[in-house]
């Protein structure tokens, strides 16, 4: 026979699948909905081995589920807006559309030769305008429910990219694609209120998460539940958020953020110069640099605050510690429990008074080393005194200030309205006109989509490139029919992938995002992708559903049932794979060199799937050798050797425990162990073509549930031998078998033989035999009885499953 030749099949078998309409999703064919999807991709020129590494395993799980009864729907598109197909346009001097698009093309044939069971009908790019013409709908819609809306306010601008960034892609003070410093800037956008849905989104009943992902989600939302305590200042009253209204009367002075809009009134012409200049020179620093531990930095206004308990006057200082878009961009600080307070108190010389003081606790000194931020009793607060105090505690005393009119309960959050607009070419355009007699209109919804136009001069200069093109701009008022402006922002494209899901149960549906005949299939039943998505795109999810179940377009509280993350593939040095470090691995010279199965089953078989690894370009030859193996397993004639001594009962054994543990794996996506319990059963069943067993219905029974366990992980190898064996039909549209519960579980156990405490053996018995029959089947061994000959057995020992010692003298 000849032997494995992968080249020889896959293609073949991509285009027989494809000529078949194998992997198109039929609503109507039975079983139970299964909607498995993984992440779609920027169309960013080629796929990488991360690609490969993020879909091979979740497709080897669909085509699990497919063989299991479930109707599986599959789908894939791309991610087709934003700034990297802009820039790499630019690198490459060519229009986005079309480098996008030529992307699009080569990346599905990628796609194509990775032998995924992709249904391909329902592929579409957010570019389209067919697609983005629903992003412009969703915006007007969240308009009329006021859930969109423009304002004044401090930005975060990227100044490589030259557009302003959502708090979300702003990491480590840095903009989240380039790297680069992000700088702040005053400047009239658009917001979404996804802060109206904050609450909810802190709720995963309704989505299996992982935990890590749950606890970004949460500690971005940054729930705080305390209070807001007014004071008196010359420039008006001042309200400020506090977790710990019970350190009120600890409260020595207050400070303000240098951005707080009453710094200019609050500073005294004596203080003004130093005031200026703090200012200015803390808006040249990060949010993050601010937040830093160190030396804290400050400047006093010249101005008191009235305490709202004592009537004390406290000074009002300025400093970049406190945070302009947190609670109210000011505080009141306690030095004597709060550690920046403190740090700050220390540095400036300004009083420190204890109020919380623990159990049995010495006073504070009058020079203390440390804040007390354990928890503990109220001191030096009046009728207070004596009350528990600490975060867990403040219900009681909130519930008294608001008595007497000094504070509110709050809760804050440290999540922002979504910045939404971007002044970039690349994008859907913002469907609104401006008209000097009506204002600004949305565009009427006939009118949608408001179409890209072509041929922009898009490089980045700060102003939307869409401002350049006169042509397009100007329209007629939808009010007025007067002369007008087109908005010439772009939208952020996290809107593309927000509802994006939709799109695949009718891709070219023309009454609404998706046709709500088919939302049958929803939610999302598994959705898979890496742990960077996190909080940007899975939030925004999130909170795009609960805006569609409000609007009555879906009764899904979520998008996804269950999330599940993939690790990260890394270079063989342990780095993360990038041409500069030049330890970037070509998935297309790997299948041109081993075949897509082997590379499938390799990046399966690497590492924990949701761990990830280095790569490891010798371990590849492992799989590549492994399913050689296979291949000769079914189409060798037998090969000559020493005859194994196996049953039926060995060989159902092996295959019914495999197929058991297999299920298990696929159930719990563990790819890693699926592969090498196939490998061992390899080896099983070459040891089993050397025996009796070989030829027999149940060598058939094995060779038959071996194909269809392989199915999902080497689609193509599996194919062929189904064909070969004669079998009708595909592989991926067979059973997947059922498990032999009693041929699972083996009732015989292999021990060792000792004699007077040295292995002389090894007998295979029944779990059950008694000890007389273990002894007999010890002696019966040709090596332990060489030992006993002529000896005086002295004591026979048989511990059930584990050994047999005979000792003698
Ligand atoms: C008095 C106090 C005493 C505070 C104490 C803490 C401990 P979280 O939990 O993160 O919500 N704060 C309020 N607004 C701020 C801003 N814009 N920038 C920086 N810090 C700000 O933090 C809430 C606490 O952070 C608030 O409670 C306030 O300090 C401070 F022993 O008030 B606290
Ligand atoms: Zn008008």
């Amino acid at each position: 026979a000849e032997r494995y030749n992968p080249h020889a099949i896959e293609g073949k078998w991509q285009e027989q699948w494809e000529k078949d309409g194998l992997y198109t999703f039929n609503e109507d064919a039975p079983g139970e909905k299964y909607y498995a999807l993984t992440m779609f991709p920027y169309p960013s020129g080629n796929l990488h081995i991360g690609h490969w590494y993020a879909n091979v395993a979740p497709d080897a799980r669909a085509r699990w589920m497919r063989m299991r009864g479930f109707n599986v729907l599959f789908p894939m598109g791309f991610d087709a807006f934003g700034l990297p197909a802009e820039n790499a346009a630019i690198k490459n001097n060519i229009d986005p559309a079309i480098w996008t698009y030529k992307s699009i093309e080569y990346m599905t044939g990628q796609f194509r030769r990775m032998g995924t069971m992709i249904d391909w009908s329902r592929q579409f790019a957010t570019s389209d305008p067919e697609y983005y013409r629903w992003n412009q709908w969703f915006f007007i819609e969240f308009y009329k429910r006021g859930l969109a809306y423009k304002k004044d306010g401090l930005v975060n601008w990227c100044p490589k990219d030259q557009t302003v960034l959502a708090n979300e892609q702003v990491v480590n003070g840095a903009c989240e694609r380039c790297g680069t410093p992000v700088e702040r800037r005053n400047l009239n956008q658009w917001y979404l209120r996804i802060t109206d849905y904050a609450d909810e989104l802190l709720d995963f009943t309704h989505t299996d998460m992982p935990d890590k992902v749950r606890l970004m989600q949460t500690n971005w939302i940054g729930k705080s539940v305390g209070a807001e305590v007014t004071f008196d200042t010359p420039a008006g009253p001042e309200t400020v958020f506090t977790t710990r209204p019970d350190t009120l009367m600890g409260a020595t002075f207050m400070v303000l953020a240098p951005e707080h809009a009453k710094v200019a009134a609050l500073t005294t012409p004596e203080q003004r110069g130093a005031v200026e200049a703090y200012v200015k020179a803390a808006g040249r620093k990060t949010d993050v640099e601010r937040q830093q531990e160190g030396e804290k930095t400050g400047v006093f206004t010249g101005s008191f605050a009235t305490h709202p308990i004592s009537g004390h006057q406290v000074p009002i200082w300025v400093a970049d510690y406190v945070l302009a878009t947190y609670g109210s961009g000011s505080i009141m600080a306690v030095p004597a429990h709060d550690e920046r307070d403190f740090a700050f108190a220390r540095a400036f010389d300004l009083p420190i008074v204890e109020v919380i003081r623990a159990e049995g606790a010495d006073p504070m000194p009058e020079n203390p080393e440390a804040p007390t931020v354990s928890e503990g009793v109220m001191v030096n607060s009046g009728e207070f005194d004596g009350m528990p105090g600490g975060k867990d505690n403040i219900a009681a005393i909130v519930e008294k200030l608001e008595a007497q009119g000094v504070a509110r309960a709050k809760t804050t959050y440290r999540l922002r309205d979504w910045l939404f607009a971007r002044q970039r070419y690349w994008g859907t355009p913002v469907p609104f006109i401006h008209c000097q007699k009506c204002g600004m209109q949305p565009v009427p919804y006939d009118q949608l989509p408001v179409e890209l136009p072509k041929n922009v001069e898009f490089t980045p200069t700060g102003q939307s490139p869409l401002k350049l093109d006169r042509e397009w701009r100007s329209t007629t008022c939808p009010n007025c029919g007067g002369p007008a402006e087109r908005d010439t922002d772009t939208m952020d494209t996290f809107v593309d992938s927000s509802w994006y899901m939709y799109r695949y149960l009718s891709p070219h549906y023309d009454g609404g995002p998706f046709d709500p005949g088919k939302a049958k299939l929803l939610p999302v039943d598994l959705y898979t992708g890496g742990i960077e998505h996190a909080i940007l795109h899975l939030l925004y999810s999130r909170f795009w559903t609960k805006v569609m179940r409000d609007m009555g377009l879906t009764t899904q509280h979520e998008p996804f049932a269950m999330l599940r993350n993939q690790g990260m593939i890394l270079g063989e040095d342990g780095e993360k794979m990038s041409k500069s470090r030049g330890n970037v691995i070509d998935p297309d010279n790997l299948v041109r060199e081993y075949g897509a199965d082997t590379v499938r089953t390799f990046l399966m078989f690497i590492a924990p799937w949701e761990l990830g690894g280095p790569w490891d370009s010798q371990g590849i030859n492992g799989p590549a050798k492994w399913l050689g193996r296979v291949w000769n397993l079914y189409f060798e004639d037998k090969t000559p050797g020493p005859d194994e001594k196996l049953t039926d009962a060995d060989v159902r054994f092996a295959v019914h425990s495999a197929l058991k543990k297999v299920g298990d794996d696929f159930e719990r996506m563990s790819f890693n162990t699926i592969i090498s319990t196939l490998m061992e059963l390899t080896n099983a069943l070459v040891k089993a073509k050397r025996s009796p067993v070989y030829g027999t219905p149940v060598w058939d029974e094995a060779l038959d549930i071996f194909n269809r366990m392989l199915a999902p992980i080497a689609p193509h190898i599996a194919e062929e031998i189904w064909q070969e064996r004669g079998q009708a039909g595909s592989v991926h549209t067979a059973q997947w078998p059922q498990v032999d519960e009693a041929a699972a579980v083996r009732d015989t156990v292999t021990i060792g033989v000792q004699v007077s405490g040295k292995v002389r053996g090894e007998v295979s018995i029944s779990k059950t035999a008694t000890q007389e029959e273990a002894l007999a089947a010890a002696r019966a061994n040709e090596e332990v009885a060489k030992h006993l000959e002529g000896k005086t057995v002295v004591k026979e020992i048989y511990v059930p499953g584990r050994i047999i010692n005979i000792v003698v003298k």
